[in-house]
């Protein structure tokens, strides 16, 4: 085993370098689509052309400067989607259109002409009340809703599409003379538009099929709030751009990414929401090459109409102009036509899929530090959770545990028996993870490399060799995802005849997969290196650890002879990852800074179906102070994904190493987590686990941009403090009708608006809404597994007309039954007239437990009662225990003993 990398490559020197990334000026696409001036379009649609069929209509386009047509498609999709798709009508080659992504062929509706002449052409669709305008002089299109325009495309002639050419002779002979160093300075300032090679320091780019950029321009009408397009290290509203100041989607590994910036990370998704309180809307932007965005918003105003006084005052609504631009593929694009946020969620789940299930323990706390040394280490962290009674489920391997790098192995002096280290935590109920990243050390020896080599497995470089980069093992080759068949023998590697000495408790881990490429073109691969069917890097780049991922999870799955749930987590992600595991934030710091803007990024990833998400507790990058460490803590527990992780160069930072009383302010904060499992398992399959507070209060304006508190599921309301010593903090409570109850101490806040909240050490505001109903487990265990057979607790918060309802998602936890046999239970428990009911909230789920509920709360009780009965179907009468406190207002019953799976109700006189 050699250990040459870490000494070779600086890991600070390498990654902090910001120089190593490009600012949009530096993008040669960019440059170009900025030659366009924003006015009259180019183009002009030949209506003449135009072809109505079952699922589509069809016309085309033509750029009166360069007379190139274009084909326009346009499609009306079942359940209020519009998608609009533009190509060359003849392309000198195929241009790339994403595959894998969309979930199925979407089902088309047909649109019908209402109104057609050479100017104009007006499409109904099948909901009456949507229409689709266009005009042929400039070429526009609106859409059109109940005669209110809510978005438009083209208005502001920014479409643009660069259609593939022949390398010009005066080209092929510049690049000739540059290859011989004859190159004279007049030919090289032509590179200044990058139209055939591009370069960035010391890197050429030398692009394939010469310049084939898309945009186009979207306003949204009556819009002033926009979200979504993550990755970035920035606010949840997204913000006005400048020249050189645009969102970049480009996956890229950023070590300790910068705050507030708008420049690409990790992962992408090309979809933006914009809400205004009575329609939420979603424009996602199907292409997986570098793509940029500029967000122009216009606030409401009132018109000047000075020079005309006698006229009424006239409001102007606000609008935001939305400008996308891609550097390859063709505009492939879906409007999401909502009305309410959540039919825009489903609308893009019906088209990417939604997060699937985790595995119950992935809900748990995951103990990760890159490194955990060797074997005794693992077996010393996993005995101090037991010792300081901390629950836990995961404890995580990273790159070290391998054999020099080489993936699927094992250091076999630091963990001479991986399989006893599995047996001893699968004995404790316990899982591993471990890393496994994409790139492969080049070595003979390594079965991996030979048989990929010896397949033709790797991405390829221009000269059609095998991709070589630095990473982690020295020099590496690059698997290529792209490919079904490297996707095939790659989950194959994760059977466990392949990966030796797996065992069902390891899951994965896929880290590097923007791909990170040491010492690369902005620390990246190549954009003209070649993938699978000839494409070059530039159309797949952002889908690179998509692939992985997808791959990944497929041998997990395979593995337990498809009866198991996969667990996956990535850095790099697209569109439609969420149908394969988890992502996280990366490389943040433990700064405060870093843990405020957690919030934001999370609730951006889950608005865009990435529910299952998380921020590295205690900040990868750094030694956190103990109070910022229970901070995160406190904060990371009520997140999607819940995984404490470190850097290795600091301090070893295990939950119990700073002092009792953070220990036990740390375990509480975990421990109550646990204690809140079913409601999270819950939320994952309603989905989405946690979102911003406008999506539950959709019509107040005031909680459009609120980014310090959010919403778990629809019943908690959660402000994780992110200041050093806060002594208060100022919650916003929205709803003029809503009452709200402190989550841990049963009492009605009173007031409404922002309140100003003490806050000490131990704790974050977690507050209940009214008119919601939370179920609790009773008491925790060493693990998720250690808990399926504690009784439920449900906490029955009331609203002002002293009702409550809630659900309960329950399975095996861990298996595809819940899928292919309905193995599961949907109950739905109602509180109304004093009658507290549990139901049967799906019939087709069925799911054998002994689990009872033990005990219920009811917050908000205005009276004590007289007498309780429990009545269940069927069954006798039987007289509840029930404690009153008046103070409080609250009621509790107790000893209930009443099984979760079936029907009872509790009556209070
Ligand atoms: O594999 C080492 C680390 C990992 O711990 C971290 O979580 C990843 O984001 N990895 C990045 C590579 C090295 C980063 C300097």
């Amino acid at each position: 085993m050699e250990s040459n990398t870490q000494e070779e490559i600086s890991v600070e020197d390498e990654a902090v370098d910001k120089s190593s990334f490009k600012t949009c000026n530096q993008i040669a696409f960019y440059r170009r689509q900025k030659h366009l001036c924003p006015g009259k379009s180019l183009y002009r649609a030949l209506l003449d052309t135009v072809e109505l069929s079952d699922s589509s209509v069809k016309f085309q386009i033509i750029n009166e400067e360069c007379k190139v047509p274009l084909l326009v498609e346009i499609y009306e999709i079942e359940g209020s989607i519009f998608r609009l798709k533009v190509n060359e009508v003849a392309p000198l080659k195929p241009r790339y259109q994403v595959p894998d992504v969309l979930i199925k062929e979407p089902v088309s509706l047909r649109l019908t002409i209402s109104q057609k002449d050479a100017g104009k052409l007006v499409l109904s669709c099948s909901s009456e009340d949507q229409q689709l305008h266009i005009t042929a002089n400039p070429f526009q299109m609106q859409l059109v809703s109940k005669s209110e325009i809510v978005l438009s495309m083209n208005t502001n002639g920014l479409l643009y599409f660069e259609h593939l050419q022949h390398l010009p002779q005066i080209r092929e002979s510049t690049l000739q003379k540059r290859a011989d160093g004859s190159a004279d300075s007049s030919e090289e300032n032509q590179e200044d538009l990058g139209l055939w090679e591009e370069k960035f320091g010391s890197f050429l780019d030398i692009k394939a099929s010469g310049p084939s950029s898309v945009g186009l321009d979207f306003s949204l009408h009556g819009y002033e709030h926009v979200y979504g397009i993550p990755q970035h290290a920035e606010t949840l509203l997204l913000k006005n751009t400048s020249d050189n100041d645009v969102y970049r989607l480009y996956n890229l590994d950023v070590f300790g990414y910068k705050i507030h910036s708008k420049m690409g990370i990790y992962g992408s998704v090309p979809l933006l929401l914009a809400h205004k309180p009575d329609r939420t809307i979603g424009v996602f932007w199907l292409n997986s090459s570098e793509t940029l965005v500029e967000i122009a918003t216009k606030a409401a105003a009132e018109a000047d109409l000075s020079r005309t006084p006698e006229l009424p005052k006239q409001r102007v609504l606000p609008q935001t102009d939305v400008r996308w631009m891609s550097e390859g593929g063709i505009i492939d694009t879906f409007i999401l036509m909502g009305p309410r946020s959540f039919d825009t969620f489903k609308q893009y789940a019906e088209l990417t899929g939604t997060q699937s299930l985790p595995p119950l323990f992935s809900l748990g706390y995951h103990q990760c530090r890159w490194n955990y040394e060797d074997e005794n280490d693992v077996k010393e962290v996993d005995a101090g959770f037991d010792k300081y009674s901390i629950p836990y489920d995961v404890i995580w391997l990273d790159i070290e545990h391998t054999d020099g790098k080489r993936y699927f192995t094992w250091d076999k002096k630091k963990f001479c028996s991986p399989v006893r280290m599995q047996k001893a935590l699968m004995k404790k109920k316990r899982k591993l993870v471990v890393i496994v990243d994409p790139h492969i050390k080049v070595d003979p020896q390594y079965a991996i490399y030979t048989q990929a080599e010896g397949k033709g497995y790797f991405v390829k470089d221009r000269t059609g060799k095998d991709f070589k980069g630095l990473c982690w093992p020295g020099l590496s080759s690059y698997l290529d995802f792209t490919n079904p068949s490297v996707r095939e023998w790659y989950a194959d590697q994760f059977a466990f005849k392949n990966y030796k000495d797996s065992s069902e408790i390891l899951f994965v881990w896929n880290d590097m997969n923007e791909p990170s490429v040491f010492r690369g073109v902005e620390l990246t691969m190549q954009k003209d290196a070649v993938h699978h069917g000839s494409w070059e890097h530039r159309e797949v780049h952002n889908l690179y650890g998509f692939y992985q991922q997808m791959a990944s999870a497929e041998g997990l799955i395979r593995r337990s002879g498809e009866l198991e749930r996969p667990f996956v987590l990535t850095r790099s992600f697209f569109a439609g990852s969420q149908k394969y595991g988890a992502v996280w934030t990366g490389d943040n710091r433990a700064d405060w800074s870093y843990l405020k803007i957690s919030i934001p990024m999370l609730l951006t990833l889950s608005m865009v179906g990435i529910s299952f998400c998380g921020a590295d507790v205690g900040g990868f990058i750094g030694n956190p102070s103990p109070e910022l460490l229970v901070r995160w803590y406190q904060a990371g527990a009520l997140q999607p994904f819940f995984r404490g992780h470190a850097n290795m160069q600091t301090k070893r930072r295990e939950p119990w190493l700073f002092g009792k009383e953070n220990t036990q302010i740390i375990r509480e904060a975990i421990k109550e987590r646990y204690s809140l499992l079913p409601k999270l398992y819950t939320v994952f399959y309603l989905l989405p686990f946690h979102r911003p507070v406008w999506v539950e209060f959709p019509k107040e304006l005031n909680t459009f941009g609120i980014e310090d508190e959010y919403m778990l599921g629809n019943a908690l309301l959660v402000y994780p403090v992110t200041e050093p010593k806060a002594t208060t903090v100022d919650v916003f409570l929205p709803g003029s009708q809503e009452i709200w109850y402190d989550f841990r101490r049963f009492r009605r806040l009173e007031g409404q608006g922002t309140l100003k909240i003490p806050v000490t050490l131990n704790s974050i505001p977690v507050i209940q809404r009214g008119g919601t109903i939370i179920p609790l487990k009773t008491s925790v265990g060493k693990s998720t597994e250690w808990m399926t057979d504690v009784p439920y607790e449900l906490h029955v918060a009331l609203d002002y007309k002293e009702t409550a309802t809630g659900e309960l998602y329950l399975d095996d936890g861990h298996s595809f039954q819940y899928l292919h046999k309905k193995q599961f239970l949907l109950r739905k428990f109602t509180f109304q007239e004093c009658v507290f009911s549990s139901r049967c909230a799906d019939e087709k789920g069925q799911f054998h437990t002994r689990c009872v509920v033990e005990q219920v709360l009811i917050l908000g009780m205005k009276r004590q009662p007289s007498s309780v009965m429990a009545r269940i179907h069927d069954g006798k009468d039987k007289a509840v225990v029930f404690t009153y406190d008046a103070k409080s207002s609250v009621l509790t019953l107790k000893k209930l003993s009443l099984n979760i799976s079936i029907d009872w109700e509790i009556e209070i006189k």
